[in-house]
């Protein structure tokens, strides 16, 4: 055909959950004949992300590395901010490199595609170049209407909304405020409100907005988005989900996962950035013990990686590991998750409901008990309960909020176990997923109709 090849740079963010999807659709397009340059702010906050990337630029030599050299930060965190969002931050202040760094690029970019943490320089910054600009949101869409919409809604009033107990956002049910994140409601600036407030307006001026989802599980919330709905004059909201993880993530499978009963092990993991107290952890385990139920735990009690040093004997008690291993297996932080979700073995999944983690439990049709810790894991929880993939347990909160003893988690893990509607939900919502990326699925067709844009 007369089609030129599309040259498309990607610029991912901080942090496993906003980096996984990055690699995981630079690789689809690149597997459609795009050229893809593969923008790496560095340094890292973790250390996953450092070797994943590694591994990703060594199994794709046809994806070129362009290294993005942050500068140092004249911000001062408080001991509470977040790193990770600390460290969106610093990628924001050193974003004026990011110019000449894109005009160096050759062929000349079809178009660039952003994190949403970075929306707000990567949007002015495009439109300076006149080059269109994508933003890839990297929760589910019903969380996208959240942070679009927050600068219009609470993120302006935050105090007014004090007494009331169900938020309404344009194009949502009403919201119990407990979903919203603390430090959205407050009036002090943090870092974390400031970024939803300047990304999600700048957002509305985009070329398109790509979400890792799929028509079957957020029908209802893609269809306000992209009927103005949500907010007048949006771009394209596209899904494109869920994205298949790549080869490469795949360490090695568990020897132990082989020799468990098909269906029968709950897989527990927090993501890559809740650090659990050691009060909770403790709790966990009791009530992983008395579930009855075999199960395969990664304990994780640091934010960041490379401050995870304790042995697991110290974080959880030698006594109640000795007990925890009659069913199970617990082990430290990192495992790939690709390689547990996808194994039979696995029947269920306690989760923070992090959007990769639902989209992969969703992949591998397993079912999920959801146990929102902070972010947007409330909003993901909503839709993980709504489509029939799993319960949530309310009243237990945030995760910093309070400790949820042994005995109730044990309970809650039966229920899950024991649903065999939602394990027969599981299985027919991954159909849905893959009839979406399959040959004629939506998410397959709206990724070539880009592709076809980009190319002209
Ligand atoms: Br922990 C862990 N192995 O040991 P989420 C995570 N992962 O492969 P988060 C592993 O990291 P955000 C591990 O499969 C997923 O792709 C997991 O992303 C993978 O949650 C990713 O689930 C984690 O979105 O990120 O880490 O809390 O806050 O950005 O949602």
């Amino acid at each position: 055909s007369d089609h030129k090849l599309a040259h498309i740079a990607l610029l991912p963010s901080a942090g496993m959950g906003h980096l996984t999807p990055f690699f995981r659709l630079a690789a689809l397009l690149a597997d459609n004949n795009v050229k893809i340059t593969f923008i790496t702010p560095s340094p890292t906050v973790s250390l996953a992300e450092s070797q994943t990337l590694s591994r990703f630029f060594d199994s794709f030599p046809e994806i070129s590395r362009k290294q993005f050299h942050l500068l140092p930060i004249d911000y001062h965190p408080s001991n509470s901010e977040d790193p990770f969002y600390y460290h969106m931050e610093r990628i924001c202040q050193s974003s004026h490199l990011l110019s000449p760094l894109i005009s160096s690029l050759y062929p000349p970019l079809s178009a660039l595609i952003t994190d949403m943490s970075l929306a707000s320089p990567a949007i002015s910054i495009t439109q300076a170049l006149n080059l269109p600009n994508y933003v890839f949101f990297t929760s589910s869409a019903k969380m996208s209407t959240l942070f679009m919409s927050f600068h219009a809604t609470i993120g302006s009033k935050a105090t007014e909304t004090d007494e009331i107990e169900a938020i309404k956002i344009p194009g949502l049910e009403a919201i119990p405020r407990s979903w919203i994140p603390p430090p959205l409601l407050q009036d002090a600036k943090n870092l974390l409100k400031t970024y939803i407030l300047e990304n999600g307006k700048k957002m509305a001026e985009s070329s398109g907005i790509l979400v890792n989802t799929f028509e079957g599980i957020e029908r209802e919330s893609l269809r306000k988005l992209n009927d103005g709905e949500v907010i007048k004059g949006l771009p394209p909201v596209i899904a494109i989900g869920p994205l298949a993880p790549c080869e490469f993530e795949k360490i090695q499978p568990l020897a132990w996962l082989d020799e468990q009963p098909n269906g029968s092990v709950v897989y527990v993991s927090f993501g890559s950035r809740t650090a659990m107290s050691r009060e909770q952890l403790r709790e966990l385990g009791e009530g992983l013990a008395r579930s009855g139920h075999r199960f395969l735990w990664l304990v994780k009690n640091k934010k960041v990686d490379r401050e995870d040093e304790e042995e697991l004997d110290q974080i959880i008690g030698s006594g109640l590991i000795e007990r925890l291993k009659e069913k199970g297996l617990v082990v430290k932080y990192w495992l790939n998750q690709e390689d547990i979700l996808s194994h039979p073995a696995v029947g269920g999944f306690l989760s923070h409901c992090g959007w990769n983690s639902v989209t992969e439990a969703i992949r591998n049709g397993v079912r999920i008990l959801a146990w929102p810790q902070h972010g947007d894991q409330k909003i993901n929880a909503d839709i993980v309960e709504k489509i029939g993939l799993g319960t949530w347990e309310k009243s237990w909160g945030w995760g910093e909020e309070m400790v949820v003893n042994g005995t109730d988690i044990a309970e809650n893990i039966k229920k899950m176990m024991g649903n065999e509607s939602l394990r027969l939900q599981a299985k027919q919502i991954r159909e849905q997923a893959r009839t979406a990326v399959g040959i004629d699925g939506s998410s397959r067709k709206a990724l070539l109709e880009l592709i076809e844009i980009w190319q002209n």
